[in-house]
């Protein structure tokens, strides 16, 4: 596979928890790879930030980036996904998207460099 961007995240902040009785677990998914949290969620209480940095990932054009909430013993909530577009976000400076499904509210930060 061709890596032509590097997808570089910045930090994750909460402003709405998924669990009611916090804190939230949670994990950044990159195409399909948990590369915060581990198997358990990383903990993360409402108004948190929880940086990121030195987390990356290679990418041909597009990367998919979803967050997860991960209850033990049930299903874990699936809070939204993101397409990382390179040609796009390259050069941009710090982007923010949101995540909002299952009443949950993330803000991540990210950026997209040249690899
Ligand atoms: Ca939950
Ligand atoms: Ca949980």
């Amino acid at each position: 596979m061709t890596t032509n961007y590097r997808l570089e995240l910045d930090h994750v902040h909460c402003d709405k928890l998924q669990d009611t009785i916090g804190p939230d677990e949670l994990q950044v998914i990159v195409d399909g790879t948990v590369i915060f949290g581990g198997n358990a969620g990383g903990r993360i209480g409402k108004g948190d930030v929880v940086y990121l940095t030195g987390r990356t990932a290679l990418f041909a054009s597009t990367v998919q980036v979803q967050l997860v909430e991960v209850d033990a013993g049930s299903n874990n909530e699936d809070l939204g996904s993101i397409a990382v577009d390179g040609p796009t976000d390259l050069g941009q400076g710090l982007q923010h998207r949101e995540f909002t499904r299952n009443h949950a509210g993330y803000r991540l930060a990210y950026e997209v460099v040249a690899a």
